[in-house]
């Protein structure tokens, strides 16, 4: 969105979501808060054009510590109510407690998986 520069890791590391938000604070952002379904809508469309959605793209959202209630690791704000893929957040196996952004909406899978992580800046950067 415009103000908010976003930026996708080259790497598909295996995740752990304080390392990852460790890391896109050195750049003085967070792992992506995807406040509206405008903006899921504008960044799926953004990620599939670039031809990344291919692969696992982990936001900042997880219910560790609350299960079934969503939240932002960095704002601590709610989760926003915005499109799940169908059938979730499933919470399947008990063990998805993160949320990644999927071409057919958000997902709630294990915090563990290797995937690509998106960083969200709250300033423009070009
Ligand atoms: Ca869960
Ligand atoms: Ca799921």
């Amino acid at each position: 969105m415009s103000g908010h520069t976003y930026l996708l890791s080259k790497e598909r590391p295996r995740f752990d979501i304080h390392r990852m938000n460790q890391l896109c604070k050195e750049y003085k952002g967070y792992l992506v808060e995807v406040d509206t379904i405008s903006e899921q809508v504008f960044l799926r469309k953004y990620l599939r054009r670039k031809g990344y959605l291919v692969d696992i793209i982990y936001t900042g959202f997880t219910d560790l510590g609350s299960e079934g209630k969503f939240y932002h690791i960095e704002s601590k704000k709610p989760m926003p109510n915005l499109t799940w893929k169908w059938w979730n957040p499933d919470n399947w196996k008990n063990e998805e407690h993160c949320v990644n952004l999927a071409n057919d909406g958000m997902n709630d899978l294990r915090c563990n998986a290797k995937g690509r992580y998106l960083c969200e800046l709250n300033y423009e950067l070009y």
